[in-house]
C-alpha cells in the first residue's frame, strides 16, 4: 500500500494544561480551584505534591514559547484556569487573568505557532463546587457556558481552534466512581448523573460557540481506549463489545449524535442508575454537534468474559510508578479486564500499542464520520537528567515515531486527522504522580524534594521532533 503524505498544514503540537503547568496558584487574583484544595488533603498525591508552582509556566511562559518556536512547532494546546478569569467559577471578570491568556497567545501567534485552547482541564471553581455540588448540579451548565462564551468574546479573533472539556470520561470516572480525583465521592448514580450535566454543558458551549466564532472549529477531547476480545471466543467478543460501548460510545455517540447508546441506557436504567432527563435535554445534546473528535490516546484495553458471579474488581490507582500494581477490573455478566500478552508496558505499566491508534481513529471515522484532532499521544516515563544537562529519552522517540508511523497509515486508509498534539512540550506535574512521571520535550528541573531550580533543559527527543516538524512527518 502507497502511503499518503501528511497534509500541508497538519498541525503538528503538543498540549499541556493550566494546573499541570502554571503554578502561580494564588496569583493576581485567581480563586482557589477544586485541585488547590484537593492536593492539600494528606495522602492524595505522591509525597503531597501540589501545583502551587508546578513548572511555573505563569512567570515563565515566554521562554517556553521561545523553545517551541526554536523546535518549529505548528500548534500549541493549552487550557485556561477558570478560576483566573471568574475567581468564584461566575460574577466578576478578573481582568488579570485575561490579560495573561491573551499575552499567551499573541506571543503564540506571533511565533507562528497555532493556539488551541481547551476550555476545561479538569480545575474547576473551588466556590462552584461548595455552592452547588459542581458538575452535580444544573446550574454548572449556565456558569460554565458564561465563562466559555466569555472567553469567545475575547478570544475568538485570534483562536481557531477550540476544545471544549477535556476528557470527560476520565475526570468523572476518577471524581465520582473512583474517588481518587476531586471531589473524592464514589457513587456510580452520581457517577451517570454529573455526566449527564457535562454532555448538556458540552452541547451548551457549542451551541454558543457558533455565534461567536462562526469560523472557529471546536470539539470535546476524549480518551479512547479502543476495545480489544482477549480470544476469538463469543463470549470474549461480548464483553469487549459491552466495554466499547459502555466505556467510549456512551460519550461519543452523545457528542457526536446527541444520543445515549441503546444497551448502555437499558443496562444502567435496569440497575438503577440512569441519570434524570428534563425536558428539551436531547434537543440541546442533539444541537452540540463538533466540528472535530479530538481523541487523547495512550493505550489499549482488552477483555474478557466476566460471569456474573465474580466478585467486582474495582481499578486501583497507581501513584508510585511500581510495574505490576494495577489489577484487573471489571463488572461482573459485563467485561473483565486482562493484560494484553502481545504488547510491552511503559514504566506506568500501560501498554505501549501504535497499530492501536490506527483502529482508533478507523473506528471513530467509520462511526462518526468526523475529522479528528489527536489532542493526546505521549509516554509517561522515569526521565533521567544525566551529567552535562543530557536527558536520553530513546524510548520516547521510539514511541512518538511508531505512533506518527500508525497515525499516516490510518490516514492513507482515508481518516482525516487535523493534527498530533505530543502529551507534553515541557515536563510537567502529574496530577497524581508528581514529578516523577515525565512526558515532555523539555526537562524541567522540578522535583518532589531536594534540588530544584526550574531550569529548562532539551530532552533528546526535542531535536527529533524537530526533525519530524520540519520535513512534514517524512523523517521520522
Ligand atoms: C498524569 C496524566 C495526565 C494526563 C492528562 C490528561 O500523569 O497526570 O497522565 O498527564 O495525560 O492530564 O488530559
Amino acid at each position: 500500500k502507497k502511503l499518503k503524505p501528511f497534509p500541508p498544514h497538519f498541525l503538528w503540537g503538543a498540549a499541556s494544561a493550566a494546573y499541570q503547568v502554571e503554578g502561580a496558584w494564588d496569583v493576581d487574583g485567581k480563586g482557589v480551584s477544586n485541585w488547590d484544595k484537593f492536593v492539600r488533603i494528606p495522602g492524595k498525591t505522591f509525597k503531597g505534591t501540589t501545583g502551587d508552582v508546578a513548572v511555573d509556566h505563569y512567570h515563565r511562559y515566554k521562554e517556553d514559547i521561545q523553545l517551541m518556536a526554536e523546535m518549529g512547532m505548528k500548534a500549541y494546546r493549552f487550557s485556561v484556569a477558570w478560576t483566573r478569569i471568574f475567581p468564584s467559577g461566575r460574577g466578576e471578570i478578573n481582568e488579570k487573568g485575561i490579560e495573561f491568556y491573551e499575552h499567551l497567545i499573541n506571543d503564540l501567534k506571533a511565533k507562528g505557532i497555532e493556539p488551541i485552547l481547551t476550555l476545561y482541564h479538569w480545575d474547576l471553581p473551588q466556590a462552584l463546587q461548595d455552592e452547588y455540588g459542581g458538575w452535580e448540579s444544573r446550574e454548572i451548565i449556565s456558569d460554565f457556558t458564561r465563562y466559555s462564551v466569555e472567553l469567545f468574546k475575547r478570544f475568538g479573533d485570534r483562536v481557531k481552534y477550540w476544545v471544549s472539556l477535556n476528557e470527560q470520561n476520565i475526570f468523572t470516572m476518577l471524581g465520582y466512581r473512583l474517588g481518587a480525583h476531586p471531589p473524592g465521592v464514589m457513587d456510580d448514580k452520581l457517577f451517570y448523573q454529573v455526566n449527564h450535566h457535562a454532555n448538556l454543558a458540552n452541547a451548551s458551549v457549542i451551541k454558543e460557540f457558533r455565534k461567536y466564532v462562526p469560523d472557529g472549529k471546536i470539539g470535546p477531547s476524549f480518551a479512547y481506549s479502543p476495545a480489544y476480545a482477549r480470544t476469538s471466543n463469543p463470549k470474549d467478543i461480548i464483553a469487549a463489545e459491552n466495554a466499547e460501548e459502555l466505556n467510549s460510545h456512551w460519550w461519543m455517540d452523545i457528542y457526536a449524535w446527541g444520543r445515549y447508546p441503546k444497551a448502555v441506557w437499558n443496562y444502567i436504567e435496569s440497575n438503577g442508575l440512569a441519570p434524570q432527563i428534563e425536558e428539551g435535554d436531547f434537543e440541546l445534546l442533539s444541537q452540540g454537534t463538533p466540528d472535530f473528535m479530538g481523541v487523547n490516546y495512550y493505550q489499549t484495553t482488552t477483555y474478557e468474559e466476566n460471569p456474573l458471579n465474580n466478585g467486582a474488581g474495582i481499578a486501583k490507582i497507581n501513584t508510585t510508578g511500581e510495574k505490576g500494581t494495577s489489577e484487573d477490573t471489571g463488572i461482573p455478566g459485563v467485561f473483565k479486564t486482562v493484560e494484553n500478552p502481545h504488547l510491552e508496558r511503559t514504566d506506568w505499566d500501560w501498554n505501549i500499542d501504535p497499530l492501536g491508534l490506527r483502529i482508533a481513529l478507523r473506528r471513530i471515522t467509520n462511526r462518526y464520520n468526523l475529522p479528528i484532532l489527536i489532542s493526546e499521544n505521549g509516554l509517561g516515563a522515569f526521565d533521567k537528567l544525566e551529567k552535562d544537562d543530557v536527558v536520553n529519552d530513546n524510548y520516547r522517540i521510539d514511541y512518538i515515531r511508531t505512533h506518527i508511523e500508525a497515525m499516516q497509515e490510518a490516514i492513507s486508509d482515508g481518516v482525516d486527522v487535523l493534527g498530533y498534539c505530543v502529551w507534553s512540550f515541557t515536563d510537567l506535574l502529574s496530577w497524581l504522580n508528581g514529578f516523577q512521571k515525565r512526558y515532555g520535550f523539555v526537562y524541567v528541573n522540578q522535583h518532589e524534594e531536594g534540588e530544584h531550580d526550574l531550569r529548562r533543559v532539551k530532552k533528546k527527543s526535542f531535536d527529533w521532533y524537530k526533525k519530524v516538524i520540519a520535513s512534514n512527518g517524512t523523517v521520522l
